[in-house]
């Protein structure tokens, strides 16, 4: 009889529970006791003070987070106006520090670990730190790699392409045997003021580096990591001024720019033979295109070439590589979609048919935006801004979710999807480790607060992991693709940021990143690339970009005192982390007038052919352009009870 009595004073006391809720919170008996037991008070929606219920955070709820629904028609129009004040209706910020767990008065955790000054010491102690690794790395690199493209950490050896398996493209795209990770390290070397180091490296590479290899390379990468390479440091050696030290080269010749071009007409073939005027994906070094070659490219792989072929042709003196890499923008750009203004991922070269209808930030199409805005920020040209801007209301209108700001309102903080191009309907449920460069590009046209919005998300994630998954799934609040290779885009971003709100909170996320790329990627010889960023187990490959722009963005982030802010020159840094000066002889486009208006093709769909080359010309470079010094401050960046909830939204509390 015992336990029916056991049994019987359960009973009662789970009614008599109930009893106290239903009367205490005003819960339904319809809701049902094991429903909604325990109480989530964060994440439901909530109801607002003054009563009507309010969509607050959205992510634990029972539909998921607000980003699965389609964007609310004009939002993105709305957007571009001042922020909306939380009006008497709503479930403003005090109402969610309460409601999230605010740490009652004073300052919370947030604006305790965030807000106070970044001591000079500490910035020099991380700046440091930074150089640091780029020497262990680099130094490595030159002891136990060097003449092959990459540095193996864990065994120290060298690699080169994967010779054996010429389908390995996660090696052979980028692995040419031309000392990539030498190449692509050069403007690191003056940035952070090594001008012995520099001299050296630059004499190696004139020296022992050729481009007429039996190696089938993709054009992008050989551009963006090695002709971009070459022409930065081909910029700093003949900077009349010097800024970052003597990088001069004792009787140059313009031999890094004459690699350049040697490099440049070796892709050009890429070019050749392609009914759109999209490039082939790949080229052979010594035979062109090959004979089995793919005729779909990646819509970043085959538009984002306009900034290195761009600089090219006008230190040249020839059209050609603009003429060609201009005519595959716009035959991409062509090809958008007539209802929503999206590009896909990837094309067929050939067809024009999109082989990928997917449409995000993020691989395949990120630096196709970052360079429609960096080509004009260089070279002027006003269509380029003109797609850009059009690029971006679209990126607005289609793929942004979330709340209307981002440091106001109520709802999920902002992020960007990947949707169909021709629907804009959500296409999955992921976003990866590459679309952290877009806070970047949204400072460069000054849309910082939604920068700030967006990097939060990416840096929550990185607190979460010590790194940032290649693929992170926002519905599940989990990785979808576990690798971390050592990227830099969080670091850029951050960087940029800090360039644009002097916000020492910045400083604390870049001291962050170098803490765990040390406790967690650093390794015998040098770091390396996370296999799994749970586990934290390794893989043996560091990447050329590491050294190129991993480093040299916290280098940067941390020297308050380096050229590229102080010289009075303007820089702008490439999709690599190349900086070029933005120089007004970039400007000049005496061709102009050759260049057909709508791509290259004429009104049968033949190619247009390209203008002559003429002799190889060397246009001087020097800067004039003054840098107008940004003084704003914030306390935070993101209002603590925002970082709390994006935080959340990661599942990182
Ligand atoms: C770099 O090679 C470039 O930044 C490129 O645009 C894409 N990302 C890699 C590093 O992640």
């Amino acid at each position: 009889m015992q336990w029916r009595a056991l049994v019987l004073g359960l009973v009662l006391l789970r009614l008599g529970l109930h009893g106290v809720l239903w009367l205490v919170f005003g819960l339904g008996p319809s809701m049902g006791f094991y429903q909604r037991f325990p109480l989530s008070f964060g994440f439901q929606r909530l109801r607002a003070p003054d009563g009507p219920v309010s969509p607050a955070l959205g992510s634990a709820g029972p539909s998921g987070p607000s980003w699965l629904q389609p964007p609310v028609p004009g939002a993105a129009a709305g957007r571009r106006r001042a922020p909306r004040r939380p009006g008497p209706g709503m479930c403003g910020p005090a109402h969610w520090g309460y409601v999230l767990g605010g740490r009652g008065r004073g300052p919370d955790e947030y604006e305790k670990r965030y807000s106070g000054a970044f001591p000079p010491q500490l910035r020099a102690q991380m700046r440091d730190l930074a150089r640091g690794m780029f020497v262990f790395g680099y130094d490595n690199y030159m002891a136990h790699a060097f003449p092959q493209d990459e540095l193996n950490p864990i065994h120290c050896r060298g690699r080169g392409p994967d010779r054996g398996d010429p389908s390995n493209l996660n090696i052979n795209d980028v692995l040419g045997n031309y000392s990539l990770t030498l190449v692509d390290a050069l403007d690191t070397l003056a940035i952070m003021g090594n001008s012995s180091e520099f001299q050296k490296a630059v004499k190696l590479v004139i020296n022992t580096v050729s481009f007429d290899k039996d190696s089938t390379v993709q054009v992008f990468e050989a551009t963006i990591r090695v002709l971009g390479s070459l022409l930065s440091a081909h910029r700093i050696i003949t900077d009349s001024k010097q800024p970052f030290g003597d990088m001069t080269i004792k009787d140059y010749d313009n031999e890094l720019l004459h690699m350049a071009h040697d490099l440049a007409v070796r892709l050009l073939p890429a070019f050749e033979n392609t009914k759109t005027g999209i490039p082939y994906p790949r080229v052979n070094l010594k035979t062109g295109v090959p004979p089995d070659s793919n005729n779909e490219t990646c819509t970043a792989g085959a538009g984002s070439l306009l900034v290195e072929f761009g600089i090219l042709s006008r230190l040249l003196g020839d059209s050609t590589f603009e003429w060609v890499a201009r005519r595959a923008v716009k035959a991409l750009w062509n090809l958008r979609s007539n209802d929503t203004g999206l590009l896909g991922n990837v094309v067929n070269i050939q067809t024009g048919h999109w082989v990928g209808k997917q449409s995000g930030l993020g691989a395949g199409l990120d630096s196709f935006y970052e360079y429609l805005l960096k080509s004009y920020i260089l070279f002027g040209e006003k269509e380029d801004l003109e797609m850009f801007n059009a690029a971006y209301r679209s990126i607005q209108n289609y793929l942004r979710r979330g709340r209307e700001a981002c440091n106001e309102g109520e709802g999920d903080p902002p992020l960007y999807v990947n949707v169909n191009m021709f629907s804009g309907q959500l296409m999955n449920t992921w976003i990866d480790s590459l679309q952290a460069f877009f806070p970047g590009l949204q400072v460069l046209i000054g849309d910082v607060e939604d920068a700030i919005c967006l990097h939060a998300f990416y840096y929550a994630i990185w607190k979460r992991y010590g790194a940032l998954p290649e693929r992170y799934n926002w519905q599940l609040q989990a990785p979808d693709v576990l690798f971390y290779p050592l990227r830099p885009e969080l670091v850029e971003s951050t960087y940029l940021l800090y360039q644009a709100t002097k916000n020492p909170f910045y400083l604390h996320v870049g001291m962050d990143i170098l803490q765990s790329l040390e406790k967690y990627t650093k390794v015998k010889c040098g770091y390396a690339t996370l296999h799994h960023v749970i586990d934290k187990s390794k893989e043996d490959r560091m990447e050329s970009f590491f050294l190129s722009e991993t480093c040299k963005y916290l280098y940067l982030l941390f020297d308050e005192e380096n050229p590229v802010h102080k010289s009075g020159t303007k820089y702008m840094f490439t999709t690599e982390g190349h900086i070029v000066s933005v120089d007004k002889h970039l400007r000049e486009s005496p061709w102009k007038e050759f260049f057909s208006e709508d791509g290259g093709q004429d009104q049968e769909g033949k190619s247009v052919p390209r203008p002559k080359s003429p002799e190889l010309k060397v246009i001087n470079s020097s800067s004039n352009c003054n840098r107008v010094p940004d003084e704003r401050r914030y306390s935070l960046p993101l209002k603590s009870i925002y970082m709390r909830q994006i935080d959340q939204m990661v599942g990182l509390i």
